[in-house]
């Protein structure tokens, strides 16, 4: 009983260090022997070969239905309209633990350490699973990648010799990166925030990290950069002094700017807007409130927004909504493609299945004319059930085919044209000379006074949303 009650106290103390610290495995009890320090030999996914596509009667899992890369679709390739990426955090470094649980996932190649030399054995998985998968991009956060240092020095040094790898197997392979990212959340010295901190010396340390991920990122030659401010707003307004925090976020974007243009990195800023978690409130709260925040401090120019799904839920939006909002103010970057669960309240990140969904979502992409140089990355993970090797491949094929399924949809329903009628005839009363007259800016109210009386009681049609919603699912 006593030998009991030590080792469950033992494995609850080891659940609440990695929630804490988000470390990487230990060694599984039946892996013992594999996990030690040697070479990885041979493939990390033997057995699993390239996918392909089989089409919508396929009963293979690891087989596309839907996405079919080299497919055009209104004029564009499937894998041009969308630029699939990995994203390394997830699939790479995803544990499964939470706030209750310790790791469930013992990937084999994974020797309980996150030392250098795991960490480039990590890299030559990731490029296995992106070559397999048939996708050419990968995102990742520096620290990801490559493992953290005592000193700033150590830190920088330790990514270089991860970048050195990942660079020769991208040349090898044609892959490059989406985005590349600083993680500004993980580290006790970023409480209090990064570039929103309290304090001078972590605002410094900030903004020598994103100088050192903004160099990576161009090495690796990427086409875009991210900024998610996971701790940049408050728990209290009590003790912010919000003004001044704002303020030296953008000083602190617009140095980033400048050193972008320093050293000659083409790639897009982005700026990844999410509510709340791990803060109470996020200053990037919505893609509208970015947008202000950017005209505000005269950005607008420079950033563009990667929206995220569940980010887009969680403030109380639709996905749609959220690329609607930064595709018509010129914002719409990057889709980072996942989605929560309607009954749990947080960032569960799970693969977004939902056909409606992506259809709505890809008639947003399509009227965007694409996202490029953007793309749709996978900030998902797999439950913390799923634990095969094989999940990894069957959750970004699930994901790629939902995307391909909307776009598909969405292709019919322009070409159908029924839809855009309908939304046409709705505003056709401003189709009229006064109503050009209005949108010119022409019409003054002494004017529109003049014609409310002469015109009377105005007729007011049917919005006809349940025609708009069964004209939808007969495209589905
Ligand atoms: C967290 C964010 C994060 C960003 C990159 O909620 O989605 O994963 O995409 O820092
Ligand atoms: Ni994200
Ligand atoms: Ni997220």
């Amino acid at each position: 009983m006593k030998a009991w009650g030590i080792f469950l106290l033992l494995l609850c103390l080891q659940a609440i260090t990695y929630a804490v610290i988000g470390e990487s495995q230990t060694c599984p009890a039946e892996n013992v022997g594999k996990c030690d320090d040697s070479d990885w030999e041979g493939e990390f996914f033997p057995g699993i070969n390239k996918i392909k596509y089989e089409g919508p009667s396929s009963k293979n899992p690891l087989s596309f239905k839907w996405y079919n890369a080299e497919e055009e679709i209104l004029g564009k390739k499937m894998k041009d309209w969308f630029r699939f990426s990995v994203a390394f955090w997830h699939t790479f470094r995803g544990t499964g633990a939470d706030p209750f649980g310790a790791p469930t996932k013992y990937w084999p190649w994974e020797d309980g350490t996150n030392s250098l030399k795991m960490a480039k054995r990590r890299m030559r998985a990731n490029f296995e699973f992106i070559n397999k998968l048939g996708v050419d991009w990968w995102c990742f956060h520096d620290r990801d990648i490559a493992p953290d240092g005592e000193t700033l020095e150590e830190a920088n040094a330790n990514l270089d010799e991860v970048v050195a790898l990942a660079k020769e197997l991208q040349m090898q392979s044609k892959k490059k990166v989406l985005w590349g990212t600083a993680q500004l959340f993980m580290h006790p010295r970023y409480m209090h925030g990064a570039a929103t901190s309290s304090e001078l010396g972590v605002y410094a340390y900030a903004a020598a990290q994103v100088k050192k991920a903004l160099e990576v990122t161009h090495y690796l030659e990427g086409e875009n950069y991210v900024f998610w401010g996971g701790r940049e707003g408050y728990q209290s307004l009590l003790n912010t002094d919000m003004e001044r925090e704002l303020n030296h976020l953008a000083r602190f974007f617009e140095a980033a700017v400048a050193y972008k243009k320093k050293i000659g990195f083409n790639g897009t800023l982005l700026i990844e807007p999410k509510p709340q978690e791990p803060t109470k409130h996020q200053y990037d709260w919505d893609a509208a409130t970015t947008a202000n925040f950017l005209r505000k401090y005269g950005l607008i120019g420079e950033f563009k927004l990667n929206i995220e799904c569940n980010h887009a839920t969680l403030s109380g939006h639709s996905c749609h909504h959220e690329l609607e909002t930064a595709r018509i103010n010129g914002l719409l970057g990057n889709i980072d493609a996942n989605t929560g669960d309607p009954q749990v309240g947080w960032d569960t990140d799970q693969f977004l299945v939902d056909i409606q969904e992506a259809t709505m979502i890809m008639l947003s992409v399509i009227k965007n004319g694409g996202i490029a140089p953007g793309g749709f990355n996978f900030d998902a993970k797999l439950r913390r059930e799923s634990t095969d090797v094989d999940d990894l491949f069957i959750a970004h094929i699930i994901g790629m085919d939902t995307m391909a399924r909307g776009l598909r949809n969405a292709a019919t329903l322009i070409e159908d044209g029924t839809l855009a009628e309908l939304v046409r005839k709705r505003y056709q009363s401003f189709d009229t000379e006064i109503g050009a007259q209005i949108e010119a800016g022409k019409a003054d109210f002494d004017f529109l006074e003049k014609k409310a009386k002469e015109w009377g009681e105005p007729k007011v049609a049917s919005a006809k949303q349940e025609l708009a919603e069964m004209i939808l699912q007969s495209a589905l």
